[in-house]
């Protein structure tokens, strides 16, 4: 794998997101090498817990702005749409349907749909230094890769639009207050404090571990898969507006993006 490390200790399987100096920001590499390291984790019955995390100052930055930037100055258009049923909604519906408990350990900044990557986990611990910034807004999108089901339901429709119109970033603390976080822990101790809950989980019985996994997600996303596709429709029509194209060159030249509504 060229961008993700992957480690196994104690039937925990951790997953860093390896990108440091893109903020591990998510590529074409990336998700192909997520949805495989996704397929062979759910495929060894040794494994009975995975942690998601990213290398150095983020955990994600979401898609990878540069890249969506340089192929449409090459001409060639981006379907969004397409993008993310092929690359992003499977590693959506993998971490929500693998029969093992998901840790999102987050040890910094959660940004667009890597913000949506740590909402498909099952359980978030989270660094004091961690922050998340839905970012779609800023770049005329529509939150995707779950977030605009995953989101309401943990913090209600009212501050779920807060977040997603303003786009202001969230810090640790507040995620924590508004349970999108289940544990929030000092820098240092983040990596030893999700082992020991991984362990612990890896410990537990699996089967029922799995099936209780199973039931509370039919309990309140039966409709996932609807709404994946439906987040890829609407981002098809966003990923075509000038506003898009505009949102994405003001983020990569450093100034403030004038949206025409185009
Ligand atoms: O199918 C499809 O393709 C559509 C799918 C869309 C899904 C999405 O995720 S859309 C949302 C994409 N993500 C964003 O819009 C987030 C953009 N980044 C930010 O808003 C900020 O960088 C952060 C809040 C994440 C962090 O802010 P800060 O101040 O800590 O760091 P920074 O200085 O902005 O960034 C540090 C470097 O990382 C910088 O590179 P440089 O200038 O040092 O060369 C920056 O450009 C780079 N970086 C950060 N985010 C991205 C990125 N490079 C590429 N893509 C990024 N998303």
């Amino acid at each position: 794998m060229e961008t993700l490390l992957i480690g196994d200790a104690a039937g925990v399987r951790t997953i860093t997101i390896n990108r440091p100096d893109a903020m591990n920001a998510v590529d074409e590499r990336v998700t192909s090498e997520l949805q495989d390291a996704l397929k062979q984790t759910e495929r060894d019955r040794f494994i009975r817990c995975l942690v998601l995390t990213g290398a150095g100052r983020a955990f994600c930055a979401g898609q990878d702005l540069k890249s969506v930037q340089e192929r449409t100055a090459e001409g060639q258009p981006i379907d969004f749409a397409e993008t993310l049923r092929r690359r992003y909604n499977p590693i959506i519906l993998k971490l929500r349907t693998v029969e093992i408990p998901v840790i999102a350990s987050i040890n910094g900044v959660a940004a667009g749909a890597g913000w949506s990557l740590a909402l498909a986990c099952d359980l978030r611990i989270a660094s004091r230094a961690a922050k998340f910034v839905s970012a779609f807004t800023k770049i005329g999108l529509v939150p995707d890769s779950g977030m605009t089901l995953t989101l309401p339901r943990v913090v209600g429709l009212s501050k779920a639009l807060e977040i997603a119109w303003l786009g202001d970033a969230l810090s640790a603390e507040e995620s924590h207050r508004l349970g999108l976080v289940n544990w929030l822990v000092e820098p240092e101790e983040l990596a030893s404090r999700t082992m020991e809950l991984a362990r612990r989980l890896a410990g537990s019985a699996p089967r029922g571990l799995g099936l209780t996994k199973r039931a509370m997600n039919a309990g309140i996303l039966n409709p996932l898969e609807e709404q994946l596709n439906y987040e890829a429709d609407l981002q098809g029509i966003a990923g075509r507006t000038q506003d898009h194209r505009e949102g994405v060159a003001a983020f990569i030249e450093k100034r403030a993006a004038e949206f025409k509504g185009e």
